[in-house]
């Protein structure tokens, strides 16, 4: 049923993506609607498609006052809720609502949230394929683009849905019938205290689940394993590992769905998908159609047909014998070390971007055994310098196309470029997304051998 806001001041705080949607929304749901964000107007894509609406914006700065007289302050996700209007809000006990949570309240269908620290995309892309070949009316969004807010103008048998850690915090009632918790490791310390901190976020997910619910756990994780105790849903394990778990086990090429004396088997081989990271993935990614009652043949064929997102080790040429490879969405160490995993040296890594304030040492072993050189672009650039010296030879470089550049002169033919930055773009780009464009035009624009600039 739709939701009433009729006489409610609110204030919508980030113009980004969410932001708008929720304007949009509320504002059909009554509500006397204000956006407010710190940058100013021209720094804000798509602002022009408000212009025509009955709205007030604060922009270029947070009027603290607009805060302060408040009913209701909907949240962007990439707002972090200690900045300081938002402090004076909960201070004046003015309710703070996210927009996955505000979306989520008018939402009736059954919501498969996906969340994990890597993979969390690919996962939710591969759900929509499956329950698009099954017939269903799929909604695909959350983080990996689309606001869920904007779920609430259509009607959908079910509703797959990328949460992020942002998201996940300003949870209440948020109560998805699947959650899917993928893997933990290091992210976001420059939004988190700690990492603790980081997972509680991630396992709010499971909050308001019970047992008529299921947690899809990964049994492989340790991180997962250690904190799906508190978790009241109920469990369903997948192990690429052969771990011996009810749900769904790989054991070498062959995937075994063992759930309330059901059972399948499925073919390996016909994955698409590389690495063995996509395995896991892959797995994740049947368990909520298994557990409605979907043919798992039908389920495993929409799996084995996808071939990947944009800027997730994306093959952007082949030149003069060096593999250049786009892995723009490689944004954290975890990621990296998969990417780098699955390579052959000689590889050139370029790598950097913003910190997100996480150790960086963890690479050293593979980079060590992998990349002969190392290049390293923005901000980060000083503190992997110095985390990873000694492993590689490292360069540094001002811009993307500078690093770029230095690539090309160095990889020995057989070796491989890979952008993969264990750090977001926000530095020097909009977001991962036009990082990867951009690295992917400035590679098709060098010269083969013999060729003229
Ligand atoms: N802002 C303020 N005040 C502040 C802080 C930020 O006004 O104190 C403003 C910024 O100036 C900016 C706006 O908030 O204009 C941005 O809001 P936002 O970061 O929430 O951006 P959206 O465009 O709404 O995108 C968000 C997600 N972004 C983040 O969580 C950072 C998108 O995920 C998501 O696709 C989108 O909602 C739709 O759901 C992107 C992301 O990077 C891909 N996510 C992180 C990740 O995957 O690692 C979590
Ligand atoms: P997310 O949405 O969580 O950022 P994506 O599906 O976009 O994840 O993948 C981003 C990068 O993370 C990939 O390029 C790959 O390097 C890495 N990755 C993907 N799946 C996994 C996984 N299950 N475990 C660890 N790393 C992964």
């Amino acid at each position: 049923m739709k939701q009433d806001f009729s006489g409610q001041r609110v204030v919508v705080i980030g113009a980004g993506l969410s932001g708008q949607a929720l304007v949009r929304y509320l504002l059909s749901r009554g509500a006397t609607v204000a956006l407010s964000d710190q940058r100013q107007r021209s720094q804000i894509a798509g602002l022009e498609s408000l212009a025509d609406l009955p709205i007030r914006f604060d922009l270029g700065g947070h009027d603290l006052q607009l805060f302060e007289q408040a009913d209701l302050i909907a949240v962007s996700p990439g707002v972090p809720l200690d900045c300081p209007p938002l402090k004076l809000a909960a201070s004046c006990n003015i309710p703070l609502l996210g927009e996955v949570e505000i979306a989520a309240a008018e939402i009736d269908a059954p919501i498969i949230g996906i969340t994990g620290t890597n993979g969390k995309s690919t996962t939710t892309s591969l759900i929509g394929e499956i329950m698009r070949a099954w017939g269903k009316q799929v909604f695909v969004g959350g983080n990996i683009g689309t606001p869920l807010v904007e779920a609430c103008e259509s009607n959908y048998d079910i509703l797959a849905v990328e949460l992020s850690s942002f998201q996940l915090e300003t949870i209440k009632k948020f109560h998805p019938r699947f959650g899917l918790l993928l893997n933990l490791s290091s992210d976001h310390l420059d939004r988190y205290p700690d990492l603790h901190s980081y997972y509680l976020a991630k396992l709010k997910l499971f909050h308001n689940m019970d047992a008529g619910d299921f947690a899809i756990l990964n049994a492989d994780d340790p991180e997962v394993c250690r904190l799906a105790e508190g978790i009241k849903a109920t469990k369903v394990w997948f192990s690429a590992k052969g771990q011996s778990v009810q749900g769904l086990v790989r054991e070498s090429d062959t995937l075994f769905w063992n759930w309330n004396g059901a059972s399948n088997k499925l073919p390996l081989a016909k994955l698409q998908l590389s690495g063995e990271h996509n395995v896991e993935n892959a797995m994740a990614a049947l368990i909520p159609a298994l557990l409605q009652g979907c043919d798992a043949e039908l389920a495993w064929d929409a799996v084995c047909g996808f071939n990947g997102l944009e800027h997730r080790m994306q093959l952007v040429r082949c030149l003069n014998g060096v593999n250049w490879y786009n892995d723009s969405k490689g944004t954290n160490v975890g990621s990296v070390v998969k990417s780098l995993s699955g390579l052959q040296a000689p590889v050139t890594l370029i790598a950097g971007g913003k910190d997100k304030g996480g150790e960086y040492t963890p690479l050293r072993p593979l980079v060590e055994e992998k990349v002969d050189n190392l290049i390293l672009i923005g901000e980060a650039a000083a503190r992997m310098a110095s985390e990873l010296s000694g492993t590689s030879e490292i360069r540094l470089a001002a811009t993307l196309d500078a690093a770029i550049e230095q690539a090309y002169e160095v990889t020995p033919t057989g070796g491989t470029v890979l952008l993969s930055p264990a750090c977001s773009s926000f530095d020097m780009f909009e977001n991962y997304a036009v990082r990867g464009q951009e690295f992917a035009r400035l590679v098709q624009q060098l010269p083969a051998e013999g060729e003229v600039r």
